[in-house]
């Protein structure tokens, strides 16, 4: 037969060929001259997923066989990016398969582009999920990621008019190759119904007698959840860990009960609503709805994954060994509702007594926070709760009950009960998530320094105060894998022959590059790389946006979610500025450092501030393109449909990385990071983990600017007035009558009020308290970058000096602080 199954034996091109081929005749069912781009790239993606699957089998065998503790780490999303060209570098065959597919008249690159990437998050929560399933992976460490299969990830953005319009993700339209479905391991979630007393006889418990403390639900309608498995392998290791996403489909039982009815129409109906439970990802991030749909979502992938959990963990074994086989690490609130049912799969299912299956609980969740705004922080309604999920609702009340009843008798006065108590009664009686997560918790983290310490100070003061000892403090990171050795294959050269090829997997190495930042030699290699990055740059978005760029221009890149608090207003003010410097006169557009404008970044659909802001940006970037005067000079490029493939390449392009947010608004930050390890400066204000860049590279390369988190605290607190700030500075005055004028919108004074009435009245996040500051950082900026050799040397130290950010180091802390599961090299049975 055709069929090659030996993967052990080293590939060569021409065995790799033969499989590829095998794939495409014989899987695919498609000639090699009647194959689509899609079908080729289908073959081969295939083809590589062979040379993880033996991988993945020792180290499922490896894992299961011993008494290993393992990870199970619990996000509602996974931005993963593109697969083929991250599994060939772990496979180590790069180099094979382009070999083998020129041979075949094929070109590798090419058909890299086929890929459409699985958007199944929303921004850095959702990357970040998927840099530590990558680092957990390559450091051996037993653990499974969970999530959900969205049908539809996160919308392609598109600008009609200047504003932004959604379309549906349909990621799947031609199938995935990456993913392999296990119908037959569905797993079976309840929803709705009632709670009764449990039956005397022990019905519906698996250990027999229901336990002194157990009820039994009786759910009121049923979804099946599927596995899909996606093989996470690690980089230099034979390591393949597993990343499982649930994808709902109708119970057989939910549907042949309605079809006996004889309503056919209705059955269909039902298998509709049950489907549609991971149908779309939620487009928000930061501002939670409170809607049923995204409700159901989160219990349906964290019913599915605890129950998974267990069986891994445990088999048959002792529950009460629970703690010591896993441990749950919940990414936000977002799947807080395990905590509830873990303690309903103890206490009700299980039979074990409140308090034991209480301390079990505790001893397995950790919760990990990621952000400071209180309008972020998730609350479910308990009408809402008590109808999808009675059971847990009266779990969660006790809880509640034990935990308030514990501080009254330590001494707490019932104000601080009422501020601590997880249900919130004004303005109306709701679930406060961080809470249970924290009560239910064995550690709690915040995501840079900064953030850790205020979550203390501020938004769990009260619970800090309590348990000190809880709160710890994990500094976010970002894979070196993806984000430098495939993004940036320029300077991974650069960095191999000069600190050998070791950093990939140890980060800190890279500070070998300090003593070559003096080096000339060194430094036209590293701007040589820099140069090509952006030619590469500029070649796409002429191809992808139909943008027309110089290479030769300093590129100013701000790419991230809209929204108020990150500022890409301060960044608009700017843009404004200089033009309307330019155009008054006050400056010579010789005089102006040749700069392109990098904007990406979507709005969610509802937000109409931030998709206002998308226009500005976009009509201020159609004035400038116009007017003759800026040419070669400024420019905005507003690429759409910025993504973790767009990042990908521009990152690697980037001077200036812009990190403006106000500070004590933005948790951490991982693009920040990103450039630095990419070779940007960044301009920024002391927030999120800036504040360790800026420690680590140095205060000389790095161009800091505005209040610090007290000072905007304190400015807050005396009655922060926006206006007086465009009144006394002429600058400001002006870029800001522009925009009210019209300039940007074809005279029309109406376009971007909103905006404007809110910069002058509002101005929540202090953009025009912190104008002024950032532009005197902006002309340090054109100001160091005159000097192309000291500009290089700063460059080059901020790679050198920012090997703390890999998301190696981050999982290194969790397992050090939080996990302690120690690793565990699969070991080969082949
Ligand atoms: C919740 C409920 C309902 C609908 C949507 C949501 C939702 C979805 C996504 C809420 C928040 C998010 C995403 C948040 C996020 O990405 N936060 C970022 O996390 C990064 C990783 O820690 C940090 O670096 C960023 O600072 C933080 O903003």
């Amino acid at each position: 037969m055709g069929r090659v199954t030996d993967t052990h034996a080293a590939p060569t091109p021409s065995s790799f060929a033969e499989e590829f081929l095998d794939e495409l005749h014989f899987e695919l069912g498609v000639s090699r001259e009647t194959a689509s781009p899609t079908d080729l790239y289908v073959a081969l993606a295939r083809a590589v997923r062979r040379h993880l699957v033996e991988g993945w089998f020792d180290t499922l065998s490896t894992q299961l066989g011993g008494d290993s503790k393992f990870v199970a780490y619990l996000s509602a999303e996974y931005l993963l990016g593109r697969q083929l060209e991250n599994a060939l570098l772990a496979t180590g065959l790069t180099e094979v398969a382009r070999d083998a597919l020129d041979g075949l008249g094929l070109s590798l690159d090419e058909l890299s582009e086929q890929e459409v990437e699985p958007g199944l998050g929303n921004g850095g929560l959702g990357r970040l999920a998927a840099c530590f399933i990558d680092s957990l992976a390559t450091m051996d460490v037993p653990a499974v990621g969970y999530g959900i299969r969205y049908e539809y990830g996160i919308f392609r953005q598109t600008f009609v008019d200047g504003r932004q319009v959604e379309q549906a993700d349909d990621w799947l339209a031609l199938g995935s190759p990456w993913e392999i479905p296990h119908p037959e391991m569905a797993v079976t979630v309840g929803f709705g119904g009632h709670t009764e007393e449990p039956a005397g006889t022990g019905e519906g418990t698996a250990d027999g007698a229901p336990g002194p403390d157990a009820r039994q639900w009786v759910p009121g309608w049923t979804v099946e959840a599927v596995p899909y498995n996606y093989l996470v392998p690690g980089y230099g290791t034979r390591n393949v860990n597993t990343l499982r996403l649930w994808s709902a489909r109708a119970t057989k039982a939910f549907n042949l009960e309605i079809f006996n009815s004889g309503d056919y129409e209705a059955a269909v109906r039902g298998q509709t609503y049950a489907e549609n439970i991971s149908k779309v990802l939620y487009p928000e991030d930061s501002t939670p709805q409170g809607k049923e749909l995204r409700l159901q979502q989160q219990y349906f992938f964290v019913a599915a994954s605890l129950a998974d959990t267990i069986a891994r963990a445990l088999g048959d074994g002792d529950l009460h060994a629970l703690p010591d086989r896993v441990v749950f690490q919940l990414n936000d609130t977002h799947p807080v509702i395990a905590i509830p049912e873990m303690m309903r799969l103890l206490v009700d299912v299980h039979g074990l007594g409140w308090d034991e299956a209480w301390d079990l609980t505790r001893r397995s969740f950790n919760y990990t926070c990621h952000t400071l705004l209180p309008e972020a922080l998730e609350i479910w309604s308990v009408d809402l709760l008590g109808r999808l999920l009675p059971r847990h609702l009266e779990i969660i009340y006790r809880i509640n009950e034990e935990f308030l009843a514990s501080l009254r008798d330590s001494g707490g006065n019932e104000l601080q009960v009422r501020r601590m108590s997880i249900i919130q009664e004004q303005p109306e009686r709701a679930v406060r998530m961080a809470y249970l997560a924290t009560v239910g918790s064995t550690k709690v983290n915040g995501v840079a320094a900064l953030h850790s310490q205020l979550l203390r100070d501020a938004v769990l003061h009260d619970f800090s105060d309590l348990w000190p000892e809880k709160f710890t403090n994990v500094t976010n990171g970002i894979t070196p894998r993806r984000f430098v050795r495939l993004a940036n294959p320029g300077l991974s050269a650069l960095l191999d022959e000069t600190v050998g090829t070791g950093w990939v997997k140890d980060l800190d190495q890279l500070r070998g590059l300090e003593a070559h930042a003096e080096d000339p030699e060194f430094r036209r290699g590293f701007r040589d790389v820099k140069a090509a990055n952006k030619q590469r740059l500029v070649d796409l978005l002429a191809t992808r946006d139909g943008l027309h760029l110089p290479t030769d221009a300093l590129y100013d890149v701000m790419v991230k979610r809209l929204h108020e608090y990150k500022r890409q207003m301060l960044k608009v003010l700017h843009v404004v500025t200089l033009y309307d410097q330019v155009r008054s006169g006050a400056l010579d557009p010789a005089d102006v450092t040749p700069r392109v404008v990098v904007f990406g970044a979507k709005a969610a659909p509802g937000y109409r501030m931030a998709k206002d802001i998308i226009a500005l940006v976009n009509a201020v970037a159609a004035t400038i393109d116009a007017d003759p005067a800026l040419a070669g000079r400024l420019q905005i490029a507003f690429p759409a449909n910025y993504n973790v493939t767009l990042a990908e390449k521009l990152i690697p392009a980037a001077d200036l990385s812009e990190q403006i947010s106000l500070a004590g608004k933005e948790a951490s930050g991982t693009g920040n990071m990103k450039f630095a390890l990419n070779g940007a400066l960044t301009i920024g204000t002391l927030d999120g983990a800036n504040v360790e860049i800026r420690d680590l590279v140095g205060d000389d390369n790095f161009f800091l600017f505005g209040m610090t988190e007290p000072e905007a605290e304190a400015l807050g607190q005396a009655g922060y007035d926006p206006g007086s700030f465009y009144e006394q500075d002429p600058a400001l005055k002006s870029a800001i009558d522009l925009i009210a004028s019209g300039a940007f919108s074809h005279g029309d004074p109406t376009a971007f009020e909103s905006i404007v009435s809110d910069l002058l009245w509002k101005d929540r996040f202090m953009v025009l308290a912190d104008y002024r500051a950032y532009l005197d950082a902006q002309s340090r900026v054109e100001a160091a970058y005159a000097d192309p050799d000291a500009w290089t040397r700063s460059a080059i130290l901020n790679v050198a000096r920012s090997g703390f950010f890999s998301s190696d180091r981050s999982i290194r802390d969790y397992l050090d602080r939080i996990w302690h599961a120690p690793a565990v090299p699969a070991r080969s049975n082949g």
